[in-house]
């Protein structure tokens, strides 16, 4: 039934009805992206069933509004109860339709959105168009019958892989045959149109009806080897399951089963981490306070002060994304040979074969070097990426407020030092801020965006634009030492180098870490930065660390010395556990009159998350990050923590408050360190039984 009319058509909630000559259209307009979330599967199957039932109708259209077609289900809605008609049912009224319907898909079709177009009885697909099933991303897989119909249309070894890939493949490009029945270069609504007329006269095929296609070897080797590659998540075990069940089982019965598994895995801890993250970092680009209102300047050209294994990644970063940019260094040998580093990275992408000759050499084209200062004039940001000095930071920018145009965005790379002071040497602090890359800069996803006291909304605006269009998440921070990622960091270092006084050996830290899910171990990612970085700061800021500090004092300096905390073999990065370490720890922890003891895993990943928690909550509490959630985002994208474990914060709500800051307390008493005291937020939280997001 339709609920509203006029002239031309029907309204069915944010789907638009009009019958012309025989075809009725049916036009999604769900914005911000057509998720397909009540309203919009209401409107959908009421619009189907008026086709149906209304006899001048021939054939249907499914059309969207928009650059994205569908994408997908509503992940808000997920963990709800589940409000009817569900997509699997729409989906099956749609292809059990006796006229044919037909999808045109003008934009991005992800998840239900695909799965909708697969139980269309046609689709025409504009060429630029993406189509994936991206569910394995959020823990899940495809539950809309599209481990069913795909593996129909396209074979099971190449919808398996689609699936457990996640990555869209676009339509005239990379997608398989067989996934689309047309591709056009415009809108396809015009061909789609005419294929509803042709199939109206030749009658409609159904996905479901289709054999089960591609060899059963062929699949079950394809699945063994994405087996082993994503050993441990359960979403793409059960995509195996549900797609080997289209050799075995009628579709019906495979589709129960994959419904099954989708409902199962909807309620796994871990999708519900990687729906809380989906949002999270969605959020977190976003600018707040007067920032959000701010009118973004534009940049069109930029400038680096420092051509550094640093500088040139940022420098990377602008040409990637088609801005031109100068690198400024002091010596034409530098110059050089940051140039030489650049072009040779774009060099293994080429040889790798994710970047073509033509990119690259487009790419190099936009960067160029200087030796003068004044080549900043004509940027409309100059970034700083020299060596953490805080002298040698002012005198630049005390240069950079002079030889700059007005407005032009004066940024630093520091990844500690104080922002309002450099701000405040520039002579015009508005337009100062903190742009804390992390390395490699061209790779790394994570972009502190550190506004100062002085700092204009319209520069933090421009900057959490400009993040974006760098391909970066930007993430919004105050001023303090170390700002949101590296605060946290040290306290989490502090830790587990107190752990090694206590009994621990560094490859019992690791492997703790490791088995929580990070790549690697506080101790292995040391040796891989080399340890005399840390021993300098601490020098600098009369800090000391026991057993870091006399691994220094022996040179051995981590993988670059050939050992540090573990040894090296020549040419191996692989850490190997080093008696002599264990040793000289046994010894430290000895003349400071400890008696070692054993820890287990459980205990050391509390002994370092839980601190780093507080330190979270103290973040909170200066108002140095914006959300719980910007936090959690920070260490998901800067420092490996497990996306299926949603970040520190999240892990703290699952933990309950209360848990953590019974736990900081006994730490505090045991150790004699009143900086591990559960933080006034954490306290006040936990005693009235909330979480760090129940805001
Ligand atoms: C699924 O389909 C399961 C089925 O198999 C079975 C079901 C039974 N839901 O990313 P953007 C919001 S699972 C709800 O910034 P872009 C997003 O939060 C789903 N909300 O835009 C944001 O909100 P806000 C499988 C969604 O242009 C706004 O839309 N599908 C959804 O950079 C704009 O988003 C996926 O996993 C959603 N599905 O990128 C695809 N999608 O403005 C998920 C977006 O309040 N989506 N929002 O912050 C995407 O990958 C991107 O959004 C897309 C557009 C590429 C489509």
């Amino acid at each position: 039934m339709a609920d509203a009319s006029n002239g031309n058509g029907h309204e069915h909630g944010p789907v638009r009805y009009a019958a012309a000559d025989g075809v009725a259209v049916l036009t999604i307009a769900n914005p911000p992206v057509n998720a397909l979330g009540a309203a919009l599967r209401a409107g959908l199957a009421g619009a189907v069933t008026q086709a149906g039932a209304d006899p001048s109708v021939e054939a249907v259209v499914v059309a969207a509004e928009g650059k994205v077609f569908i994408a997908g289900a509503d992940i808000s809605e997920f963990g709800k109860p589940p409000v009817p008609p569900v997509l699997p049912d729409l989906l099956e009224q749609i292809e059990a339709m006796e006229i044919p319907v037909v999808a045109a898909i003008g934009g991005t079709a992800l998840g239900g959105g695909l799965e909708l177009a697969l139980a269309c009885h046609a689709r025409v697909a504009k060429s630029g168009a993406k189509l994936g099933l991206p569910e394995v991303k959020l823990g899940l897989i495809p539950g809309a019958g599209g481990t069913q119909r795909l593996p129909r249309l396209i074979g099971a070894a190449a919808a398996l892989k689609l699936m457990i890939d996640g990555e869209p493949v676009t339509a005239g490009g990379t997608a398989p045959s067989g996934l689309t029945d047309a591709v056009c270069e415009g809108d396809p609504l015009e061909q789609a149109i005419a294929m509803a007329r042709s199939l109206a006269q030749s009658g409609l095929r159904r996905s479901r009806d289709a054999d089960a296609q591609g060899a059963r070897e062929e699949f079950e080797e394809t699945a063994a080897a994405l087996l082993k590659r994503n050993a441990g998540h359960p979403s793409v075990a059960a995509c195996v399951e549900a797609v080997r069940a289209t050799f075995d089982l009628p579709f019906a019965e495979g589709q129960a089963k994959e419904r099954a598994a989708f409902l199962s895995l909807v309620e796994d801890t871990r999708s519900k981490a990687l729906r809380y993250v989906f949002f999270a970092e969605r959020r977190a680009v976003r600018p707040v306070g007067a920032a959000a209102d701010a009118q973004p300047r534009s940049i069109d050209r930029a400038a680096i002060i420092g051509g550094g294994t640093m500088g040139g990644g940022i420098a990377m970063c602008f040409a990637n994304a088609g801005i031109p940019v100068t690198i400024i260094e002091t010596g034409q040998d530098g110059l050089d040979r940051g140039l030489q580093r650049i072009a040779k990275n774009y060099d293994i992408s080429v040889k790798r074969g994710s970047l073509s000759e033509d990119a690259r050499d487009a790419r190099l084209k936009l960067i160029h070097g200087s030796l003068d200062m004044e080549s900043t004039g004509e940027a409309d940001i100059v970034i700083e990426a020299v060596f953490e000095d805080m002298a040698l930071k002012k005198d630049i920018f005390g240069r950079l407020g002079q030889l700059t145009k007005a407005g032009t965005i004066l940024a630093t790379n520091t990844s500690y030092l104080d922002v309002n002071e450099i701000a405040n040497a520039s002579g015009r602090p508005e337009d100062v801020l903190g742009l804390h890359f992390f390395s490699p800069a061209n790779v790394m996803r994570l972009l502190e965006v550190v506004r100062g006291e002085a700092t204009d909304p319209a520069v933090l605006a421009t900057a959490m634009k400009l993040g974006s269009v760098l391909g970066k998440l930007p993430v919004m921070v105050g001023v303090c030492h170390g700002f949101v990622g590296n605060r946290m960091l040290a306290v989490r270092n502090a830790q587990a180098e107190q752990l090694l006084l206590e009994g621990a050996l560094p490859q019992n830290v690791d492997r703790a870490l490791t088995a929580f899910g990070f790549r690697m171990g506080p101790f292995a990612t040391s040796d891989m930065a080399g340890l005399d970085i840390g021993w300098r700061m601490r020098q600098a800021t009369g800090q000391s660390a026991p057993v870091a500090d006399t691994l220094c004092e022996m040179g051995r300096f981590g993988q670059k010395a050939a050992k540090g905390f573990y040894r090296y073999e020549e040419g191996d990065r692989t850490p190997h556990a080093d008696e002599d370490v264990s040793q000289l720890i046994e010894r430290i922890s000895a003349d400071r009159g400890v008696s070692r003891r054993s820890f287990d895993d459980r205990e050391i990943v509390q002994r370092l998350v839980y601190p780093m928690i507080n330190e979270g909550a103290k973040i909170l509490e200066e108002g140095i990050a914006n959300s719980a959630s910007d936090i959690d985002v920070i260490w998901l994208n800067g420092y490996g923590w497990p996306a299926w474990r949603g970040g520190p914060m999240y892990l703290a709500d699952q933990v309950g408050l209360q848990e953590i800051a019974r736990y900081l307390e006994d730490l505090a008493d045991e150790l004699g360190l009143e900086s591990l005291r559960p933080s006034a937020l954490l306290r006040q939280l936990a005693a009235e039984g909330r979480g760090f997001s129940s805001d």
